[in-house]
């Protein structure tokens, strides 16, 4: 291993290793506008210089890996000099408005030029053009505030393969956004928002949705209901200190219950509904094929994250019938909630407002999309991010720490872990493999581990496959088949692996898709920055949160197998395909 000196201190890293790695390692972190730990350098943002002996000039420390005997300074007064003058630049053109910009408490610039000691430019003259892109439901891009990083194009382009934003132009000219700065709506963007979660200021964020549910919230005249995402319980906390991976189940509902809520509800009671739907799909569409020799589009795609039904509209439109007709949870809770629960508790559907927490941003635009309308209203009203919702805490001057745990409202608070591991890359397999196995034995899973750990974790595709034996007599088509599932996270990777599909290289029954890295954990509404080990300690706190549950199958539900009884029928039934299933298209 190269032997290295930083500040002094001698050192050996691995080779490949870069200045910026190394210097972490040796107890000093180098400061950057650009890099995205985990990420390839980008060398954009030319913050993070540091002095080398033997090199002429100074060196961007994310992009220089080390070599034998380097003697790197990281703070010497070149380098403090030459920081400051970076980010005065930076600053000069960055149209600050602090004081009313969503980033006001984690703003990367503000906190840099102050660790720098920087309380004003000498820099005057022309500014950044100003442009407020708001033509999308789930996201702004104000180009005033946009510091060119490329943090934004990296991950649209390198981990999402989709592509929508662009370096154009040069120098003080240079423009990041999409090609012939069209707006965000008529490009290929999906609105996942993983450019909002890595932008180091507030160039690029969720549109907020705060002030409409403080209205609804101080109209007497509605009964406003909330429901929360898997994966908000396991980062929301970040937000009030606590580190990531706890998760604050309890202290959510309380603070929900004392933002005003009628209700508090959950996106995974619907989680669980949606297994019942899906995997009843999926069983069918099984049985067309096997039994029957009919067509049936297989594999069978999952359909609940909106990002990437945007995705498969946008770029892979032949695909489409291969996606379930399931709505996402959040969609089905929006229906069941203006329908069945409104019926149930008196009142009209026009005088209730659903308001969901979700750690996405394109479930925005989801909600609003014209088939989302089963109620005969606008089933979901307004998705509010894990910030947004933290905002509106903070807002109300609650102590969140200080909250007691409290449970959410019957019948629509109640879920098994199974529905919570939705959260997580490879959940939604892990659920329905659960589900399907007791469904067409007839046994209990044996065991307490019910993980199916060939689909969990970071890999960017996994796959998985199974044998089912001894089947119950209405199953006994599956004896003997071997059922092969995988699971994509990020479109990037769910790109080669559609591709991969689509030449017929890969054969699957069963394929879950998650938009962001590491699934909804890493969804671009949630507190940032979302690094790898921040998604895998998320991911954990999932799994806990799972094996804490008394029910941990999807439809060991009392209150699904009670809706199934008084209202839906059966799962595939009349009214489920009324209220509960919808086609996509371009
Ligand atoms: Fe997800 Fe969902 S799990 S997409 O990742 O299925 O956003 O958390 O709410 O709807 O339940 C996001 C998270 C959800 C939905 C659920 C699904």
């Amino acid at each position: 291993m190269p032997k290295i000196t930083i500040n002094a201190k001698t050192l050996e890293v691995p080779a490949g290793t870069t200045v910026l790695e190394a210097s972490l390692e040796a107890g000093y972190q180098i400061p950057t506008l650009c890099h995205v730990a985990g990420r390839p350098a980008l060398g954009a943002c030319r913050v993070c210089v540091v002095e080398i002996g033997g090199y002429p000039r100074l060196q961007a420390a994310c992009s220089t890996p080390i070599a034998e005997g380097m003697e790197i300074k990281t703070n010497s007064p070149q380098v403090r000099e030459a920081r400051r003058t970076v980010m005065e630049l930076l600053l000069s053109e960055h149209q600050g408005l602090c004081t009313i910009c969503d980033r006001d408490e984690d703003c990367e610039l503000r906190k840099i030029a102050g660790t720098l000691g920087i309380q004003g430019t000498p820099y005057e003259g022309a500014q950044a053009l100003l442009s407020l892109d708001e033509s999308t439901a789930a996201l702004y891009r104000n180009t005033g505030k946009c510091i060119k990083c490329r943090r934004c194009v990296s991950v649209c382009h390198e981990v999402q393969g989709v592509g929508a934003l662009f370096p154009q132009g040069r120098g003080f000219d240079t423009l990041i956004g999409p090609a012939f700065s069209s707006p965000l709506a008529e490009v290929v963007c999906v609105q996942c928002g993983q450019c909002a979660a890595v932008c180091p200021v507030g160039a690029i964020g969720e549109r907020q949705q705060v002030d409409a549910v403080w209205s609804a919230l101080s109209d007497t005249s509605k009964h406003v209901v909330v429901q929360t995402a898997p994966a908000i319980r396991a980062a929301l906390g970040e937000c009030f200190g606590y580190p990531p991976g706890t998760v604050v189940t309890g202290k959510m509902v309380a603070a929900l219950r004392r933002l005003g809520f009628d209700a508090i509800f959950d996106t995974n009671f619907t989680a669980d509904l949606t297994i019942m739907e899906e995997g009843s799909e999926l069983l069918s569409r099984l049985k067309t094929v096997l039994v029957d020799h009919g067509e049936a589009a297989l594999p069978l795609f999952t359909s609940c994250s909106p990002g990437w039904i945007n995705f498969a509209e946008t770029f892979f439109p032949q695909m489409l019938p291969h996606i379930s007709s399931c709505k996402s949870p959040q969609q089905m809770f929006g229906a069941l909630a203006k329908t069945y629960y409104a019926e149930k508790i008196g009142v009209d559907p026009k005088d209730m407002v659903v308001v969901s927490v979700m750690p996405c941003t394109a479930k925005k635009a989801e909600a609003e999309r014209p088939e989302m309308r089963a109620s005969g209203y606008q089933d979901v009203d307004h998705v509010l991010t894990t910030r947004e919702l933290a905002l509106m805490i903070k807002t109300i001057g609650l102590d969140f720490r200080g909250l007691p745990d409290e449970s959410m409202d019957t019948p629509f608070g109640i879920s098994t872990g199974a529905a919570d591991i939705f959260a997580n890359s490879g959940g939604v397999m892990e659920a329905a493999l659960r589900a399907a196995y007791e469904l067409v034995t007839g046994r209990s899973l044996p065991g307490d581990n019910l993980h199916v750990t060939q689909v969990a974790g970071l890999t960017g595709v996994k796959e998985a496959s199974l044998v089912l034996s001894d089947l119950l007599p209405d199953w006994s088509f599956l004896e003997g088949v071997q059922l092969n599932v995988a699971v994509a996270h990020g479109l990037g990777n769910a790109r080669n692996l559609v591709e991969g599909i689509m030449r017929g290289e890969r054969r699957y029954h069963f394929v879950e898709i998650m938009t962001c890295p590491g699934g909804c954990i890493g969804g671009g509404g949630q507190p940032r920055m979302t690094t790898d080990d921040v998604r895998l300690a998320r991911m954990e706190a999932i799994f806990r949160e799972d094996e804490g549950k008394e029910h941990r199958k999807s439809h060991e539900n009392p209150y699904v197998q009670a809706l199934y009884k008084e209202f839906l029928g059966e799962p595939l039934g009349h009214k489920s395909h009324q209220l509960l299933h919808t086609s996509y298209g371009v």
